[in-house]
């Protein structure tokens, strides 16, 4: 894998003027209170240059090139925390040969170049200034922003970034299982979350996002993750969730009967989600534009929608289905760099996943699979996480 960070860096400098030198920071520790801190969260760019996860680091790179920073360890935070990444383990991660301690870090040095470019985050969701805008304030430099340049290169996935996430694909699977073996009424919706983060603490991974684990009507509220409620007999529980592995994000979404059956009017509207997931899916090719994928959709469900009786005319499909049916995916579950108009092309990595949502019936159903774009067409990577009801019976039954 390391091998593909060089890679990446070698990509993102091709297109940048000759007298140019990149300069990425990892992010800091964000305080909550006293001496408390969030999770570290590293930049994604960064790490997609580097492979590291670790605070406090700095990359400088030019055409001929590359250094990165690290922290010194010392004794007493090695006994409190344990050992800061050293430079023979940072060098084994990010292929990077040169690395040296921050303090030899020096502004001044940049001053040799005519173009300085550093990531400016766009990104970022706080109003809180970067740690790059905060450098290049207090150091008055003349930055050139290579955010969309980096964001760019990681629309393209290289096998071993797809092997990674397709690893995530198979955590989120096991998860996925234990949760069809606890499944029944009266739990809590938290608890078959638990079941799900049970696996991925077991293999010591983080969630991609916040898992929804919304039964009955609950499932349709879009981005619920409350997680409060108790299942019935009778409903529908809608999951959608994601492992990671090394920050490869999966994103999967299912929807089993709390009970074991699908009822016969679940099943149908069921069957027609999955109807339009494989009708958008076989339009997987280079060229086609994540906006044209969510027309299959609305065009399907248009004739769909009324013969199931639940809209009178076609116009109405918006009432019920209020989503786009797909966006990237990488190290960001939606990941940056590739809008809804453009063509895809081979190394997109994007996720297929129409749902319907009934609040009179207390119905919501999303289903949704991880599609690698190729050549000749796509490759279904979660093409093995049981979808349809036969197969979801089948497990609630058997217990496995
Ligand atoms: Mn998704």
């Amino acid at each position: 894998m390391n091998k593909q960070y060089a890679i990446n860096r070698k990509n993102v400098m091709k297109p940048l003027p000759e007298d140019s030198v990149v300069v990425l920071f990892s992010g800091s520790h964000i305080k909550t209170s006293a001496d408390g801190e969030y999770p570290f969260v590293v930049n994604r760019n960064f790490y997609h240059l580097t492979g590291i996860n670790e605070p406090n680091l700095i990359l400088v790179m030019d055409h001929t090139s590359e250094i990165l920073y690290i922290e010194e360890s010392d004794e007493m935070f090695e006994k409190w925390i344990g050992k800061k990444i050293s430079k023979d383990e940072a060098t084994a991660l990010s292929d990077i040969l040169k690395i040296a301690y921050l303090d030899a870090f020096e502004p001044t040095q940049l001053e040799a170049y005519k173009n300085v470019y550093f990531d400016l985050e766009k990104d970022q969701i706080s109003n809180h200034l970067s740690l790059s805008e905060i450098f290049v304030r207090e150091h008055n430099i003349t930055a050139n922003d290579v955010y969309d340049i980096i964001a760019k290169d990681r629309t393209v996935k290289s096998e071993a970034e797809v092997s990674k996430m397709q690893e995530a694909m198979h955590i989120t699977n096991r998860g996925l299982m234990r949760i069809l073996q606890n499944l029944k009424p009266g739990l809590r919706e938290s608890v078959l979350e638990a079941h799900f983060d049970f696996e991925l603490k077991s293999e010591n991974v983080i969630n991609a996002f916040d898992t929804i684990a919304a039964s009955g009507e609950n499932a349709t509220v879009l981005h619920y993750v409350t997680n409060n409620e108790f299942t019935k007999d009778g409903d529908l529980m809608l999951f959608d969730l994601g492992a990671t592995k090394d920050l490869y994000c999966a994103d999967i979404s299912r929807t089993y009967p709390v009970s074991g059956v699908f009822s016969p009017r679940q099943k149908e509207l069921y069957d027609m989600v999955l109807g339009a997931m494989e009708k958008v899916i076989d339009a997987i090719k280079p060229g086609v534009t994540m906006s044209e994928l969510n027309d299959i959709v609305n065009e399907y469900y248009g004739v769909e929608l009324v013969r199931l009786n639940v809209i009178d005319n076609k116009y109405d499909v918006k009432n019920y289905y209020y989503h786009g049916v797909s966006h990237s995916l990488g190290l960001d579950t939606h990941d940056v760099g590739l809008s809804r108009d453009e063509a895809l092309v081979a190394g997109n990595v994007i996720t297929v996943e129409p749902g319907i949502y009934i609040k009179e019936e207390g119905i919501g159903i999303r289903i949704e699979d991880n599609i690698l774009v190729t050549e000749d067409g796509h490759v279904n990577l979660s093409e093995f996480i049981p979808k349809t009801t036969e197969e979801i019976e089948e497990i609630m039954r058997n217990g496995k």
